[in-house]
Order: C-alpha cells, then sequence, then structure tokens
C-alpha cells in the first residue's frame, strides 16, 4: 500500500493527550464539543464520497443513546502497518498520527481534525466499536476509553464494502451525554447541500423519540439557497448558479434574489461554515459588484445613474451561498471561522467574474429585474442620505452621543454592564429606582414600535425608537455593526409577560436578527422574566414565574384560604424594589438567554411573523393557535 512512505509514518503519539485536554481537540466538553464528535466521523465518510467511492452516510442516534454512523465506501485499510506492526485500522483509531496524510494520497477536503477525527473520538468514547467490510470480509474491533479490548476479529464472509462506527461518549468527559436530534439534523442537512449528491440519512431510535431523515441534493447549492429563500418571494424562478475549479481551488456558487431587503450569505471553506467570512467572501463581493456594475452602464439605467451601485445595493434581497474547497485551509478570526489564504480571493474574484457575466448573457430577463431591485435600492439610499441630518447620523451611529432618555451604569467596563430594554415609562421610572446604578443601564423605549421586516436601514436609521438602541449601544448597525465595541455585554429584554409584551420581545429580536446579529451569535441577548404572580401568607412571600409553579408552591403551603395570590398584569405594578428582587437582581432573578443556533428556522420564523406575505402567517397561526396554553388574562 503506497500510503506507508516514510514521510507519513512519522511520530505516533498514543490517545492520553486527547483524555488530558479535550478542549484542546474537540473545543469544548459541552453540547457543541459532544456534537462535534459525531461531525469528525462524518466528515471521514465526507471525505471517502468526495474521493468518489461513498454514496450513501447513514447516522443513527441508538436506542440507549450511542451514535451508529455507517457508510458505503472502500472501508478503512486493515494491511498492517509496517513499522507499527498493527492493523492500519487500530493505528487510525488509536494514534494521533502527525501530518494528517496518513490516509489519503489526496488533501483533506472536510473539515475537522485532519484525520484523526476518529482516534479522537474513539480517546473521548467510554467504548467504540468500528466494523470495517472489504477484501470479503468484516473486521471488527472494540476499544474502551480509546484502549482496544480485543485484537481485530475477521468473521464471515461479506461482499458489501464500508465502514461502521458506533460509540458512546466518556460521561466522565462531557457535561452530558444527550444528543439532540435538530441539532445533528441541521449540520447533515449542511453537508447534504454542500456535498451534492451525498445521501446522508438521520435516524433517532431513542424510545419515544423515534423519526427519520434523509437528505440527499442533487442541486447542491443550488437547492440550498432555494432552500433558504423558501417563504420568500424569489425575483427570479432559477438560482444562478455554477461551479469552477482554478489553481487547485474548487468554488461552487448560488444566488437568488428576493424580493425583501436583508442579504442573507452563508459562507463555507472546506465545509466549514466560515461565519467571520474571509477571502473567498471578500473575492466573491467584489466580482458580484463589478459585475452588476458593467451590466449597469450597459442598460437602459446607465445613463441616468450618476454614481456607481454600491455593495450594499448589490445585496439588498439577494441569498447566496458561496463554497470553497481549498487544499490547505487557514482559519482565522477569533472562532477560527475566518477564511485566510490570501491567494484565494482573486482566484474567486476571477472565478465569479467570469461566470457571472457569462450566467448573465444567457438570461438577459433575469438582468432587468436584478438591475431595477438595485437601482431602486440605490435611489433609496441617496434620498435618504440626502433627507438625513449627515452629522446627526454620523454621531449617534459611531457613539458619539448618548440618547436622552438612558439612564447610563456607572462601570466602564463593558462585560460588567448590563443594559434593559423597556416599554413604557413607567416599567422605566421603577427600573430606573430600582436597579443598580454601577452595572445597571435603563433604556426605556417610547413611540410607534418599527417592524423592521419590512423596511430599508435607512427608515430603521431614522426611527425614534431605533435610534436610541442603537446609539445606546455604540455598535453601529447592520453590515457595520462591531459586536466588540458594544457597551454592554448584557442587553435584556424587559417587557409584560403578556400579548403586547411578546410583541414587543418579538419586534426587538427581529431587530437584533436583521440588523445586529452578532449581538445573538455571542449570546448577548436576554430576556428579563418577570414573575406572574407573587403568593404570600403573612411574612412568607414567593414570588413565582408560571402556572405550574404557583401550583406546586400552593400545594406545598397547603390549601390554606389565607394564601394571597397576587397576579401581576404588568411591569408597571410592581415597585422598585420588587422589580429589583424579582427581575433585576442577579443572585434572585431569572432571566433567558436568546441564542441563535439554527439560522435557518431562525430565518423563516421571522420571515413567517413579521414579513409581508400574509398567507403564511395566517398557516402558522392556524398550525399552531391550539398549543397556545396561555394567551392572556
Ligand atoms: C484511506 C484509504 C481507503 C479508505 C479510507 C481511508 C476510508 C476511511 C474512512 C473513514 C470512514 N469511512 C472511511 N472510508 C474509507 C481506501 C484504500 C484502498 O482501498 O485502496
Amino acid at each position: 500500500m503506497n500510503e506507508y512512505d516514510a514521510q507519513q509514518i512519522q511520530v505516533l503519539e498514543g490517545l492520553e493527550p486527547v483524555r488530558k485536554r479535550p478542549g484542546m481537540y474537540i473545543g469544548t466538553t459541552g453540547p457543541d464539543g459532544l456534537h462535534h464528535l459525531v461531525y469528525e466521523i462524518v466528515d471521514n465518510s465526507i471525505d471517502e464520497a468526495l474521493a468518489g467511492y461513498c454514496q450513501k452516510i447513514e447516522v443513527f442516534i441508538e436506542e440507549k443513546g450511542s451514535i451508529k454512523v455507517r457508510d458505503d465506501g472502500r472501508g478503512i485499510p486493515v494491511a498492517e502497518h509496517p513499522v507499527e506492526k498493527i492493523s492500519a485500522l487500530e493505528v487510525v483509531m488509536t494514534r494521533l498520527h502527525a501530518g494528517g496524510k496518513f490516509d489519503k494520497g489526496s488533501y483533506k477536503v472536510s473539515g475537522g481534525l485532519h484525520g484523526v477525527g476518529a482516534a479522537v473520538v474513539n480517546a473521548l468514547s467510554d467504548w467504540c466499536e468500528v466494523e470495517v467490510s472489504r477484501e470479503g470480509h468484516t473486521h471488527f474491533q472494540r476499544y474502551e476509553k480509546g484502549v482496544p479490548v480485543n485484537p481485530i476479529k475477521i468473521n464471515g464472509a461479506t461482499e458489501g464494502e464500508g465502514t461502521q462506527t458506533r460509540f458512546y461518549p466518556d460521561a466522565t468527559i462531557f457535561e452530558e451525554l444527550d444528543f439532540s436530534y435538530d441539532v445533528l439534523s441541521k449540520r447533515l442537512r449542511e453537508l447534504a447541500f454542500l456535498n451534492k449528491g451525498v445521501e446522508i440519512s438521520l435516524t433517532d431510535e431513542r424510545p419515544g423519540q423515534e423519526k427519520n431523515r434523509i437528505f440527499k441534493f442533487d442541486g447542491g447549492l443550488k437547492s440550498f439557497v432555494q432552500y433558504l429563500n423558501k417563504s420568500k418571494t424569489p425575483l427570479h424562478e432559477e438560482p444562478i448558479w455554477f461551479e469552477a475549479v482554478r489553481d487547485g481551488v474548487t468554488a461552487e456558487i448560488a444566488l437568488q434574489y428576493n424580493d425583501g431587503y436583508t442579504e442573507t450569505l452563508f459562507s463555507f471553506a472546506n465545509n466549514i461554515n466560515t461565519r467571520e467570512g474571509g477571502t473567498h467572501l471578500t473575492g466573491f463581493r467584489a466580482a458580484l459588484t463589478r459585475t452588476i456594475n458593467d451590466l449597469m452602464k450597459k442598460s437602459k439605467h446607465g445613463k441616468k445613474m450618476d454614481d456607481s451601485l454600491s455593495g450594499d445595493d448589490v445585496r439588498e434581497g439577494l441569498t447566496c451561498v458561496v463554497s470553497v474547497k481549498v487544499p490547505e485551509p487557514q482559519f482565522e478570526g477569533q472562532t477560527k471561522s475566518k477564511l485566510g489564504n490570501s491567494e484565494v480571493k482573486g482566484i474567486v474574484e476571477r472565478l465569479v467574474g467570469e461566470n457571472l457575466s457569462s450566467w448573465f448573457e444567457e438570461h438577459p430577463r433575469v438582468v432587468d429585474n436584478i438591475l431595477d431591485k438595485a437601482v431602486t435600492a440605490s435611489r433609496a439610499r441617496a434620498a435618504a442620505r440626502r433627507a438625513r441630518d449627515l452629522t446627526r447620523r454620523k454621531g449617534f451611529l459611531e457613539g458619539g452621543g448618548l440618547p436622552g432618555k438612558l439612564a447610563d451604569c456607572s462601570d466602564r467596563n463593558p462585560e460588567n454592564c448590563e443594559v434593559y430594554i423597556v416599554e413604557g415609562d413607567s416599567a422605566g421610572g421603577s427600573a430606573k429606582m430600582g436597579r443598580d446604578r454601577k452595572f445597571q443601564a435603563i433604556l426605556p423605549l417610547w413611540g410607534k414600535m418599527l417592524n423592521v421586516e419590512k423596511t430599508r436601514l435607512e427608515k430603521v436609521l431614522a426611527n425614534e425608537k431605533m435610534q436610541p438602541i442603537i446609539q445606546a449601544l455604540g455598535a453601529s448597525v447592520g453590515n457595520e455593526f462591531d459586536v466588540e465595541k458594544i457597551r454592554y455585554h448584557k442587553v435584556i429584554i424587559m417587557a409584560d409577560a403578556d400579548v403586547d409584551g411578546s410583541h414587543i420581545r418579538t419586534l426587538l429580536l427581529t431587530f437584533f436578527f436583521r440588523y445586529m446579529q452578532p449581538l445573538l451569535d455571542f449570546g448577548h441577548v436576554y430576556l428579563a422574566m418577570p414573575p406572574l404572580f407573587k403568593l404570600s401568607i403573612g411574612k412568607r412571600i414567593a414570588y413565582v414565574y408560571d402556572e405550574k409553579e404557583r401550583d406546586s408552591i400552593l400545594s406545598e403551603w397547603g390549601e390554606n384560604e389565607k394564601i394571597n395570590i397576587q397576579r401581576y398584569k404588568g411591569l408597571g405594578e410592581m415597585n422598585p424594589d420588587q422589580l429589583w428582587e424579582t427581575t433585576m437582581n442577579p443572585d434572585t432573578r431569572s432571566i433567558k438567554q436568546v441564542k441563535l443556533e439554527d439560522f435557518v428556522a431562525a430565518d423563516e420564523m421571522f420571515t413567517t411573523l413579521m414579513g409581508e406575505e400574509v398567507p403564511p402567517r395566517r398557516k402558522f397561526i392556524e398550525d399552531n393557535a391550539l398549543s397556545v396554553v396561555n394567551l392572556d388574562v
């Protein structure tokens, strides 16, 4: 086997380092790290698929919570390793083979741990079992905490080929062992979009939770953007799509405009979501802006437009996925999710320029639609710019001044600080009096709430309700939003526990999602949880947050007629001390952190609830009305 040349046999290390410092290999031992184990195993199968030998990958959450991943690739090699004198399979499972090129002549495309993923999973598993079918037999080995418990067993004849890995994570390493079907499903769907034609299935076999899904997209990224746009109105039926290779870099890109105002752009490098962008994205954006400007100049708009279209103009209403596969990707940035390879920018820029131009040549009608949209966007922007007092805008976007109604805190370290966004002047007043002014700021909202889902950025910037929020956070907005500049690490929405409160929460979350998304990505947004009831007998007092809790306290205290039950209708009913005690004091309050786990699901939800189209909203309400138990009393 030619894989084992001298260079590749270098340092082979055991698995102790992985068990000693799991964080170094999988990031965390929390839920993210747990799910990462599955991705590592699946990545190996994806590589086999990209090499052209595997069509189908099946993932199971087994009855007792273990994971099984099965593929129909060639099977991990089982021949004896010339130096280690054990089978290649055992080397793959039990050694950190530095260099990463151990098992392939070609480079590894999918993300992961450069070929040591299986060994890392094995090291962090209570038990792990691999069964390889190749050369007419199945080859089986079991490991416990990374150590083989038997020599490889060669069993009966088999015709098929493939690899099956089962593992149960080590409870002494992970905080919890509960695999989420939704989390796995989201990533597997994404992998199926990114690797067209590969069938990836997920089956939950846990009692009471049985379900199954199969993902297979022959359209690749074209299917991905159609999926992203499914609750929107596209400007053209067929997404623009192309795939091309240059200097060893493969780029696959799909884009489709819709009639909305937001830009939805996903980028991937070697199947890893590059949330922080990078050179591939820069190259794509440059080429898109240039290509559309070239078309504009040649069009009927050419003579009438004084200025070029800006990047924002040409990306309004754009849904796009950019995926590149790079031989030696370099990941940078805070979360190592920014592609750094400088050569990629030029490569992608040229590929996109050429392919977009020729696609547009063949689709003149689509060009007209896109140009109309971009030119309208550009005019709207220009008009808004003129109408507004520029200096004022500059001041408030860059943290020059603070809004008049903000009661700021005294601490200047954003990590310690929180801002309560409060609807209504009366609740705002109680909150100002009840707070700890060292680290808690209060921003009361007033005026008519804007639904940002139906507006352009310009209108948002001019809105009297939104402006103070942008100003108070001090980190700008939209594409310029810089999460590192925020003045508070906790942004707490405090609204009543009723229908109006829900409406305000939803409007504010829509705003954060569309215009300050990193705020959600980094977990800075919270919901205050004011109590629903106050129960008391004499001096004994309990604040409770839902009906269930109320009933359990009532039965704990005994069915005593003297229990006084007060239902709070709104924040305004509480005096400052009560508000502090129940809702604001970090030692006694409970707050909910809002996190963005699934962009696609969130996007769809906001589009449905807040967007222009009424029928999907009606359907959503009809489908969900029955599960609303306590609307408002
Ligand atoms: C290296 C060489 C060969 C197969 C694989 C790796 C392989 C690894 C994994 C991990 C999960 N599934 C996999 N499928 C295949 C094949 C070498 C040959 O047959 O010549």
